[in-house]
C-alpha cells in the first residue's frame, strides 16, 4: 500500500509542501492543544514551539522523490554497500568508547552536533541510500524503516555484550542519558506512558525481555578479547591554530599526522570537528595518502578511506558551536598505514549529493574545518 501513495500519479499523493501542509495544519493543531505542559516543555527543548513549530518540522521533512532503491532495482551501490559492509560494520563492533559508538554527548536537544561513526555508515547510510521518506526525522512512516532500525538494535545488543564481556562500560555513567525522558510514549490503550531511557538500555531487562538469534558479529567465535582498556590505544590531534580551513565542494583539504599506528589490527576512526554543521546533502570524503588528489579522484582509488553518511536536515543547529564528524578508515587501507613509517596524509573532500535528487548543491559551506583527530580504537 505505501507504494501507492508514494506513487506521484495517486490521488493522495501531495505534490507540493504547502499542498502538503494545508492537510497536516488542522490535525498538527489539535494535536498541539491537546499536548500536556509537561510534553509541550520537552518539545520546546527540541525547538519546537507551538503547532507553528509542529507544521514547520512537517515542512523540512516533506520529500517529493520516490524511494531509491525501488523492488525493481533493491541493491545498494558503491559507497552506501561499503558502509554497510562486514569490513565496516565488524570493527565499530570493537569500539572500546562509548562517544565512538553512540556518539558524543550533545550539550541541548535542539539540533545536532554531530555523529559517530557507527550512527552514520551503517545507519544514516541506509537512511539516505532508501530515499523518499526515510531521509528525514519521518522517517518511521516507511516500513522499511523498521527492518532497518531492528538491525541497528541488535547491532546496539551485540555491541553492548561485547562490552560486558571485556569489563567496559555499555552505556554512559553520566545519569543524564539514563533519566532522559520519553514523554510521547502510550501504553496499548492510547494513554499517556512517559518513559526514561534508562528503561531501555538492556534487552535482558525490559519489562519483556528478549534475545536476537545469533547473527553477523554475534557469532561464538567473534567474541572480542584484544584487550580490556577503556581508551583508546593511540591518538593523534592537529588542532584549530594550524587549521581552520574554510570547506568548499570539491575542494581538497590535506593534513599530515603522525599517527602510531602499532597496535595490531585495531580500527581507527578520524574525526572531524566542524565550525558548523554541514548543510543538507553534504558529506565528507577521506583519502589517506593519495598522490595527486583532485575533485575527480575516484571513491575508487585505492586511498579511498571512507565518507560520512550524514543523515536527516540540519536546519535546527542553532549555532551550539562545533560539529564533530567521525569516520571508520578503511580496514584495508590501515592495514597498508601500518607497514609505513612516518606520518599519513589525511585528505579530506566535501561532496554534494541531493537528498531528493532536485536540489542545487549549495553556493557556499559556511564550515571551517577546526581539528582533526586520528584514533587507534
Ligand atoms: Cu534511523
Amino acid at each position: 500500500m505505501w507504494e501507492d501513495v508514494l506513487d506521484p500519479n495517486n490521488t493522495e499523493y501531495y505534490h507540493s509542501s504547502d499542498t502538503m501542509q494545508g492537510h497536516f495544519r488542522p490535525a498538527l493543531t489539535d494535536y498541539w492543544n491537546r499536548l500536556s505542559p509537561s510534553q509541550r516543555h520537552w518539545m520546546e527543548l527540541r525547538g519546537i514551539n507551538g503547532a507553528a513549530g509542529l507544521v514547520n518540522e512537517i515542512r523540512w521533512q516533506w520529500r517529493p522523490s520516490l524511494r531509491k532503491l525501488t523492488r525493481a532495482a533493491p541493491a545498494l551501490q558503491g559507497i552506501d554497500a561499503f558502509n554497510v559492509s562486514p569490513a565496516v560494520v565488524g570493527p565499530m563492533l570493537e569500539f572500546h568508547r562509548i562517544e565512538d559508538f553512540m556518539g558524543r554527548k550533545q550539550p541541548s536537544h535542539d539540533g545536532t552536533l554531530g555523529a559517530s561513526a557507527f550512527e552514520q555508515q551503517p545507519h544514516g547510510a541506509i537512511h539516505s541510500a532508501v530515499g523518499g521518506f526515510m531521509t528525514g526525522n519521518l522517517s518511521p512512516v516507511d516500513p522499511v524503516f523498521w527492518l532497518h532500525h531492528c538491525n541497528i538494535d541488535r547491532l546496539w545488543a551485540v555491541w553492548q555484550a561485547r562490552q560486558r564481556a571485556a569489563g567496559r562500560p555499555a552505556f554512559p555513567a553520566d545519569p543524564i542519558w539514563a533519566t532522559e525522558r520519553f514523554e510521547f510514549f502510550v501504553d496499548e490503550h492510547g494513554a499517556d506512558d512517559p518513559r526514561q531511557a534508562g528503561e531501555y538500555i538492556d534487552i535482558a531487562k525490559l519489562a519483556r525481555p528478549y534475545t536476537y538469534e545469533p547473527g553477523f558479529g554475534a557469532g561464538e567465535g567473534d567474541a572480542v578479547a584484544r584487550d580490556a582498556g577503556v581508551g583508546p590505544a593511540a591518538v593523534a590531534v592537529i588542532h584549530s591554530p594550524k587549521l581552520a580551513a574554510v570547506l568548499a565542494l570539491g575542494t581538497v583539504v590535506e593534513h599530515e599526522l603522525t599517527v602510531p599506528l602499532h597496535t595490531g589490527d585495531a580500527p581507527v576512526v578520524a574525526t572531524f570537528t566542524l565550525s558548523a554543521p554541514l548543510p543538507t546533502g553534504v558529506n565528507l570524503e577521506v583519502f589517506v595518502d593519495a598522490p595527486d588528489i583532485s575533485a575527480k579522484t575516484p571513491v575508487t582509488a585505492p586511498q579511498f578511506a571512507g565518507a560520512s553518511a550524514l543523515f536527516g536536515d540540519h536546519h535546527h543547529g542553532h549555532g551550539h558551536g562545533a560539529f564533530n564528524v567521525s569516520i571508520l578508515l578503511n580496514p584495508a587501507l590501515t592495514a597498508s598505514m601500518r607497514a609505513k613509517a612516518g606520518p599519513i596524509r589525511i585528505q579530506l573532500r566535501p561532496t554534494f549529493q541531493s537528498v531528493d535528487g532536485s536540489a542545487e548543491p549549495p553556493a557556499a559551506l559556511d564550515v571551517k574545518l577546526l581539528r582533526v583527530e586520528v584514533a587507534v580504537q
